[in-house]
């Protein structure tokens, strides 16, 4: 039975990554942080059975000491390093935090891996938002980096801290540059789920209207599923190497708005521009969607589409979930999160 290691477990990747190697038949071991309500997060919406079969290891990533351990003590055939401070406005605002664990936190693990536990195949989760101020459309793993946030940063030190170590050591380190993907799991604090969780809210009266920052950035957005099976596909390759994970279609943060509340038989007309652009109600006229720049970036990245060809070509990996499938899956599991709240 092979022994997978995942670091960040309770998150949104953590959740598909871990259903999928338990289906595969591995010992799933997680890492987890502390904290006073001894919260599992996404962790909890696995089944008792499968939850059953996850060892956990409570600590941080930023601890050395007890990262060494646990890579002593699993000697994993595979680790996936998906913790991180992943909330790229939030690294704005705490740049030194972000650095520690995103580039702490990952020189830990890779050094645990080489000292410890060397035969290991290490995958990090590194990002499209490497790629910042965008140096080429579509983004391929031959496009230079140009990082626009702390979080961009930190992510681009550890992206060259996977390949150091893999060229100095010999190790099998691959780095992911996933572009953004979604799901049901996704932290409301990001844009799509605060979209399909405010539709659903509205939807149910309890909410007047969503408030969203720059509604011209446009994404690559897909299905977390899809990707962490190239994850994956990424460590059962021949060689360890960089992979680019996308879908090669970009859409706007007020499409992405608009095709949501469609699923809840509501048509969006926008009117107005900038800080003043406002999204209507077509039949009743209400204001659903209005602008805050509270919620606007430092800097921001302005186009994501990404070229995962090597990853077809190479891995035979393709993301199967098309745009507006992805949307109404989301929308859909708030709307039922949000009537069984109301249940009680
Ligand atoms: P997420 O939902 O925010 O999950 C992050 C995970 O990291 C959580 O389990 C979190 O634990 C854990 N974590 C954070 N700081 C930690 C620390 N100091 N020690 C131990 N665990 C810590 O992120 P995600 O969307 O699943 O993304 C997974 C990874 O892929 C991240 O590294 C992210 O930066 C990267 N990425 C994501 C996307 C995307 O679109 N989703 C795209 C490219 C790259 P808590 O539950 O305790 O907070
Ligand atoms: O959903 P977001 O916060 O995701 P962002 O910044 O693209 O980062 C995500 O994807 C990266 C991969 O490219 C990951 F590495 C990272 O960990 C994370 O998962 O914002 C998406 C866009 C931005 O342009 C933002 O300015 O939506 C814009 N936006 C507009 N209004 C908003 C809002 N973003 C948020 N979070 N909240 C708003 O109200």
């Amino acid at each position: 039975m092979k022994k997978a290691l995942i670091t960040g477990i309770t998150g949104q990747d953590g959740y598909y990554l871990t259903k999928l190697l338990l289906k595969k038949g591995y010992e799933v071991h997680g890492i987890v942080r502390r904290n006073s309500q001894n919260s599992i997060g996404n962790l909890r919406y696995l089944s008792e059975e499968e939850r059953e079969q996850i060892t956990l290891h409570w600590g941080d990533i930023t601890d050395n000491l007890f990262i060494d351990n646990v890579m002593k003590t699993v000697q994993p055939d595979e680790v996936y390093h998906l913790a991180a401070q992943s909330f790229v406005g939030f690294s704005f605002e705490n740049p030194k935090f972000t650095y520690d664990v995103n580039i702490g936190g990952t020189l830990n693990m890779v050094n645990a891996v080489k000292e410890y536990s060397p035969s290991s195949r290490f995958y990090f989760a590194a990002t499209s938002e490497l790629y910042g101020k965008v140096q080429e459309v579509p983004q391929r793993e031959t496009t230079p980096f140009y990082p626009r946030s702390p979080y961009g940063v930190s992510k681009l030190a550890g992206f060259w801290t996977v390949k150091n170590y893999r060229e100095s050591y010999d190790l099998f380190m691959s780095n992911g540059i996933l572009f953004n993907h979604e799901s049901p799991m996704r932290g409301p604090e990001f844009v799509t789920r605060k979209i399909t969780l405010a539709v659903a809210r509205i939807y149910y009266n309890l909410q007047d209207c969503l408030e969203l920052g720059n509604l011209n950035a446009k994404r690559d957005w897909g299905f977390a599923g899809d990707y962490v099976y190239g994850m994956w596909k990424m460590l059962q390759h021949s060689k360890p190497d960089d992979f680019v994970l996308a879908t090669n279609e970009t859409h706007t943060v007020r499409e992405f708005a608009e095709e949501a509340f469609k699923v809840v038989g509501i048509d969006i007309e926008w009117e107005g521009e900038g800080v003043n652009e406002i999204g209507r109600d077509a039949n009743s006229g209400k204001i659903l969607v209005k602008v805050n720049p509270k919620y606007f970036r430092p800097c921001e990245v302005d186009l994501l589409i990404g070229d995962y060809s090597k990853a077809k070509r190479e891995l035979g990996w393709e993301p199967k979930t098309k745009f507006k499938d992805l949307v109404k899956m989301m929308v859909e599991a708030d709307l039922e999160r949000v009537a069984n709240g109301l249940k009680g």
